[in-house]
């Protein structure tokens, strides 16, 4: 990582989850010291990048099923390119959020360069609706079933993406709010999915282990897919979705040393912090320490 050094993309993007508020959040991180912590760490800061994403969008009464999604496409499209160009410059690419729908543009910009890209994927929800069974419209409870090509609208869809994500190499971890369509796909596709159950049961560094090796099972590169809202409200309050049961604020840290540790991820999203919520910036704060460690910050 110190050699490779990181790429911050902003991305202030609110569509995707139908809630304004998100739009802020990599504003605030960077206020929070984002920047700062990366190069106390002796990383490399190597640019730091704001998409011009759309701000505003109409929604369609023609296509009610995936709301703003001409807007989500655009968003989409810039996200990748400035991924893909991060990651062609050998950087690391940290993207900020925004909601949970600007992966769409990581995911497009990531396979755009890698062959074959595990995913790990740490939420409460399972973002694993479709057309068919989205309760909200909101893509941002969408994005894997997108990436993986269940729904109709696919990542293929965006230019510049390669191939879609190869469901064997995802892995979804934190969920405790999973709609009955996410939960059919999950066992009919057999999608590895470790509920807060199997952490509660198994300890979040068995959970962590089992992940990496199915991400990086025949893969040449590791994305992690970061939603704020996978931490215990009591952490993490300042998301458009909080459900209570979720990570405490040292499982979430080890998480993320864990990962540090096997060297194994090559770009990271840090989404849905919603400053507009996150009246203590608790949520915001933790956001960053968390990157922090994920790129190898250690408590001793
Ligand atoms: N599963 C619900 C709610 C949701 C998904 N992601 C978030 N909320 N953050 C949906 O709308 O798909
Ligand atoms: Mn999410
Ligand atoms: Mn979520």
């Amino acid at each position: 990582m110190r050699e490779k050094g990181v790429r911050l993309i902003s991305v202030p993007f609110w569509l995707g989850g139908g809630r304004a508020g998100v739009e802020y959040g990599p504003e605030d991180m960077m206020s929070a010291g984002l920047g700062r912590q990366i190069r106390n760490l002796g990383i490399r800061l190597d640019g730091d990048y704001e998409v011009c994403c759309p701000r505003e969008g109409k929604l369609d009464p023609g296509s009610p099923r995936i709301k703003y999604l001409p807007e989500i496409k655009e968003m989409s499209g810039l996200v990748g390119e400035q991924v893909y160009r991060a990651v062609s410059a050998k950087t690391f690419p940290i993207v900020l959020g925004g909601d949970h729908s600007v992966a769409i543009g990581t995911l497009a910009g990531l396979t755009g360069h890698y062959n074959r890209l595990g995913v790990i994927w740490f939420d409460a929800h399972g973002d694993l609706n479709t057309e068919a069974t989205t309760p909200s419209g909101n893509i941002h409870g969408m994005v894997l079933a997108v990436a993986m090509g269940f729904s109709r609208f696919k990542l293929t869809d965006i230019p510049g993406a390669g191939t879609l994500i190869n469901k064997k190499n995802v892995v979804i971890i934190g969920t405790r709010d999973l709609d009955p369509g996410e939960k059919e796909l999950i066992r009919s596709q057999g999608i590895a999915c470790y509920s807060m159950h199997d952490i509660d049961k198994h300890g979040i560094a068995k959970v962590l282990e089992e992940a990496v090796a199915i991400a990086s099972d025949g893969t040449d590169g590791v994305h992690l897919s970061f939603d704020m809202d996978c931490l215990d409200p009591l952490e993490a309050s300042g998301v458009g979705t909080p459900v209570p049961g979720g990570l405490s604020y040292r499982e979430a840290h080890f998480a993320m040393e864990l990962l540090a540790e096997t060297g194994k991820i090559t770009s990271m999203d840090l989404v849905e912090v919603n400053p507009m919520l996150d009246h203590d910036k608790k949520t915001t704060r933790l956001a960053v320490e968390l990157t922090a460690s994920l790129l190898g910050k250690k408590i001793v």
